[in-house]
Parts: structure tokens; C-alpha cells; sequence
């Protein structure tokens, strides 16, 4: 009998249910691939004593269980994922490492310039340096993203059909929404909102969702 999968998500997420926290996209992936999945809700406080340090040693979420194998960082959840189940990888060898390519552009060339901009507003929105330094950022972004939609242009998905390197992309791009950032960018807000439709990521946001709403 397989083992059931088990991820932690914030006991209550500071985005108040928007999505953004980094357990959404692992449950888009399981709800893309059809598998089940039980979530264990940790506080800030959990997150960084003893028990939680030995599956994250970040002391973050999200976190992945199944049997013996317990993994942290999104990335590698999702292509473990994708790489044991079919449905978010092609299964043509070249097409897989494009696909898997895409993954990696998404966490190491896009998140990066849009973590940059999370942090001048919200870690260090107060320092005297933040009114000059958030245009700077934003510049960055755009650069990223202009290069992301010229490179898209008319396709649906960045190559062929969606694969986990579109789920990521996607999540990554999510976070910069709010923004209007996105907006500059037409396709790419098309590209975003198409994903955002999928059945899956719809079920992944609402069951997040239900935790973080405030209750009524
Ligand atoms: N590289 C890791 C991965 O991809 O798994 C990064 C994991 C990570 O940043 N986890 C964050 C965390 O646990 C939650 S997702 N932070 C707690 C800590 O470090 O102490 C980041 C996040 C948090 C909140 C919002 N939000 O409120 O909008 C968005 C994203």
C-alpha cells in the first residue's frame, strides 16, 4: 500500500488565504497529478523548534512527508512530484529537461528580482533607503518579465503543454499580481489568469483558503 503524503502549511498564513505562501503551489501540483494529501498546520513558533528543524532545517514551510521520504523546498517537491507520476512532465526525454529548465528559470532568474521587491516593502519598508531603491527593483522586474513575454508571446505555455515548469512560473509570477506589474505585460498576465483557471489550482487555492479566512 502506498504511504500517504503529508505537507505543513502556516497555521495561519500572513496573506490572510491569497495564495502566496509556498504550500499552494505543491498542493496545485498533487491536485494536477490527482494524488491525495493531508496538510499539518504549524505556528511560527513550530516552525522553529526541534521536531519541525528536522524535516525543514530552514525552519519554514512547506514540507513534504511520504513513508520514509521527507523533502523541503518547492522546487524539488514538485519535480519529485512530476518526476513519479504522470502529468506535469513530457514524457519525450529533450522535452522533460526543457520542462524541468522552466523550473529552475522560474526559482533561479524570476523569483529572485520579485523576492527582491517583497523584502524593500515588507522587510525593510521603514529604512530611509526604500522610496529610492523599490523604482530600482521594479526595473529589474520588468527587465525579467519583457524578456519571460517575449520569449512566450503567443503560446499558451512556455513549451508545448503545461508542465511543472508552468506551474512554478505561474506561482512565481503570483506574487507580483497585486502589483500591476503583471499588467505591463499582456500575455503574460493572460498566461497567469489561464493558469489560475486550471481546475487544479482552483481546488489548491480554495482548500488554502479555508484555512486562512478569517472565521466569520
Ligand atoms: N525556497 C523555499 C521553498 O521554495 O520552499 C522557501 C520557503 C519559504 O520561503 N517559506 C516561507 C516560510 O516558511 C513561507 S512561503 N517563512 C517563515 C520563515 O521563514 O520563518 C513565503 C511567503 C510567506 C508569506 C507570504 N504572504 O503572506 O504573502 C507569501 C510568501
Amino acid at each position: 500500500m502506498k504511504s500517504s503524503i503529508t505537507l505543513t502549511a502556516f497555521e495561519r498564513s500572513p496573506d490572510g488565504g491569497k495564495g502566496l505562501a509556498r504550500d499552494t503551489r505543491v498542493r496545485w501540483a498533487l491536485e494536477e497529478l490527482g494524488l491525495p494529501y493531508q496538510v499539518r498546520l504549524v505556528s511560527f513558533t513550530a516552525l522553529k523548534e526541534p521536531a519541525h528543524l528536522k524535516l525543514h532545517p530552514f525552519g519554514q514551510i512547506p514540507t513534504f512527508e511520504e513513508g520514509d521520504l521527507a523533502l523541503f523546498e518547492t522546487g524539488s517537491i514538485v519535480l519529485h512530484l512530476a518526476q513519479n507520476h504522470s502529468g506535469l512532465l513530457p514524457a519525450e526525454a529533450d522535452a522533460r529537461a526543457r520542462a524541468i529548465t522552466w523550473l529552475f528559470a522560474a526559482l533561479n532568474t524570476i523569483e529572485p528580482v520579485i523576492l527582491e521587491l517583497q523584502t524593500a516593502k515588507f522587510a525593510e519598508g521603514q529604512q530611509p533607503w526604500t522610496e529610492a531603491r523599490v523604482p530600482l527593483i521594479k526595473n529589474r522586474i520588468r527587465e525579467r518579465l519583457k524578456q519571460l513575454a517575449d520569449y512566450l508571446g503567443k503560446q499558451n505555455w512556455l513549451d508545448g503543454e503545461f508542465s511543472a515548469g508552468d506551474l512554478i512560473m505561474v506561482s512565481v509570477l503570483l506574487r507580483i499580481k497585486a502589483s500591476g506589474l503583471l499588467d505591463e505585460y499582456p500575455n503574460l498576465a493572460t498566461y497567469v489568469a489561464r493558469g489560475e483557471a486550471r481546475p487544479a489550482y482552483q481546488r489548491a487555492f480554495a482548500a488554502q483558503l479555508a484555512i486562512n479566512q478569517p472565521s466569520a
